[in-house]
């Protein structure tokens, strides 16, 4: 445990969770990749190792999908969507299916927030109370909103009749990050299936566990087989396989903005498959003279750490697409502003995601957590001044201490490049433009967080800024019906809401004559 300074051993481990299911799934089966050295000699197919970034060892060998196996299961997604119930029954029994689906999942809990802390690193408190029921709600909000799909009557301008049918976008590719390997498995599912899509998923590397629990569910509740499938596997393998592929229609991507554009590649050069992006971020946190210090000092450490206000904050380590990483506060509250911020993250309790005490835990694996650290050097290399943490905690592990820098110019790669970690870049600001300017000024435009008691000022800068979310006096809040996506390079179309079930459909215009009229 990391706090007020003290470290002490990771010595508290619990309820580490069975891990049942390591193959892949597909056609309804959980089977061996067909990719592998010996093949087909041996149906001892490919395998690698997923890794517990609480000690950097070994959990489980999981089964390597590569191209050989995305062919597999692209056709038997296929198969179940030109031949198969799915597409054609009723919005109505799809939904049916999916609040069984979301049953499971609840019921499942503990076990599935227990596979995210060994395999991410998420703390279990927070995947119990969080990650887990808003995975189960997601599907609920679209499960009822899978009988809700139509189209429209065109009143066309001669004496014809048209009409607009809402169909599902065919065979989908869902490939997936690790920061949220549950909530973005159902981000990315849920409207995809309340559509009538079959789909393949692709969780990251560092987090194949829990998309193979909820396959299996996805199975007792009652989903055909081919119709959801789970491929483990590399990115530049199994997800390359996925974005080239001649026979997925549509591509729903999570990950960093450069494997975003090698994506949108990939899909332009084979068959111009539909593509959306969820990519990067460097959200600004814009702290305005006239807010309550204290409620500042939390929303701007939280926004960076945190994922949920609950009376313990329990943090994300940065690894959230939409972390507040730059934080510009009004010159007036700005050295009030500094102490207190920096006696909080002094006392941030970093430590075994297990420990419900914890609030903070390891990074995901090696190489974010060297590039976390990398960027720390940067940061000091840069002339910024380190008001807290700067370095990892332990021997064993990816710990890094809440990390705040002061003295920070807009040209240091801390303040321009997504650390993706507990590093926080403090700035001062004196006027509302200066502000808007300086939180504008980034590549990126994912999510933007304002502090204030001014509406004025609130409304002002929130139609300012090019970002896809607005946190106004709070941030992180986030739900099943908000729609949520980027500007500029963060990316385009958007997850959640009645939006991202859109995504999933394609409009076809149908056109007669009314009467036996001319047309
Ligand atoms: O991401 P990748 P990484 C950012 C964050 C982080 C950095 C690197 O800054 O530090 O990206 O993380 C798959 N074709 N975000 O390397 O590589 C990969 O297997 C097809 C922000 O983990 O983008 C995984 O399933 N797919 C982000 C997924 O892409 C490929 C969350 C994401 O991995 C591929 C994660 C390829 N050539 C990282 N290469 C967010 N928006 O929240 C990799 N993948």
């Amino acid at each position: 445990l990391e706090g007020s300074g003290s470290v002490e051993k990771h010595s508290v481990i619990y309820d580490i969770p069975e891990i049942k299911f390591t193959k892949l799934f597909i056609n309804g089966s959980f089977v061996d990749a067909v990719s592998g050295f010996l093949f087909p000699f041996s149906s001892l197919g490919k395998t690698f190792e997923t890794i517990d970034p609480r000690t950097g060892e070994v959990i489980v060998s999981v089964a390597e999908g590569d191209k050989e196996d995305i062919d597999l299961a692209v056709k038997a997604a296929r198969n179940a969507f030109d031949h198969g119930k799915w597409p054609r029954m009723s919005g109505f029994e799809r939904g049916q299916i999916m609040m069984k689906f979301a049953e499971l999942v609840d019921k499942h809990t503990d076990e599935l927030a227990a596979l995210d802390a060994i395999d991410a690193g998420k703390l279990l408190s927070l995947g119990k109370m969080l990650d887990i029921p808003q995975s189960a709600n997601t599907l609920r909000y679209y499960a009822g909103a899978a009988d809700k799909i139509h189209g429209e009557t065109l009143k066309m301008s001669r004496e014809l009749f048209g009409y607009t049918l809402l169909e599902p976008v065919g065979v989908v590719g869902h490939i997936i990050p690790w920061n949220f390997p549950s909530i973005l498995f159902f981000t990315k599912v849920s409207p995809a299936l309340a559509a009538g899509c079959t789909m393949i998923v692709k969780p990251a590397e560092q987090t194949p566990l829990s998309a193979l629990y909820y396959a299996h569910l996805a199975k007792l509740a009652g989903i055909p087989d081919g119709v959801l499938n789970v491929v483990n596997g590399f990115g530049e393998k199994a997800g390359a396989a996925m974005s080239s592929h001649m026979d997925i229609d549509k591509i729903s991507f999570t990950g960093s903005t450069e494997v975003g554009r090698v994506v949108m590649k990939a899909a332009a050069e084979s068959n111009l498959k539909v593509v959306s992006l969820e990519l990067g971020g460097k959200s600004p946190v814009i702290i305005f003279d006239d807010a309550d210090v204290d409620t500042a000092v939390d929303i701007a450490l939280l926004g960076i750490l945190f994922n949920k206000a609950s009376t313990v904050p329990r943090t994300l380590n940065g690894e959230a697409c939409v972390a507040g990483s730059r934080v510009y506060v009004q010159e007036g509250i700005y050295d009030q502003f500094v102490k207190k911020i920096a006696v909080k993250a002094n006392n941030w309790l970093v430590g075994d995601p297990f420990d419900p005490r914890v609030q903070q835990g390891p990074q995901v694996d090696k190489n974010q957590f060297e590039k976390v650290l990398s960027y720390i050097e940067y940061g000091k290399r840069d002339g910024a001044t380190l008001l807290t943490g700067g370095k990892a905690i332990g021997e064993k592990g990816y710990y890094i201490q809440p990390t705040i820098f002061t003295d920070v110019t807009e040209n240091m790669s801390i303040v321009k490049d997504e650390i993706f970690g507990p590093v926080l870049s403090l700035m001062k600001f004196k006027t509302i433009e200066e502000a808007i300017e300086k939180a504008n000024n980034t590549k990126y435009g994912l999510a933007a967080g304002i502090v204030t008691k001014d509406l004025n000022v609130a409304n002002r800068v929130s139609r300012s800024i090019r970002a896809g979310i607005i946190w106004i006096n709070c941030y992180l809040a986030i739900d099943s019906d908000v729609p949520f996506g980027g500007y500029k390079m963060s990316g385009f179309g958007k997850d959640n809401g009645l939006e991202a079930l859109h995504k999933y459909l394609n409009v076809k215009s149908v056109v007669t004559p009314l009467y036996n009229s001319p047309w």
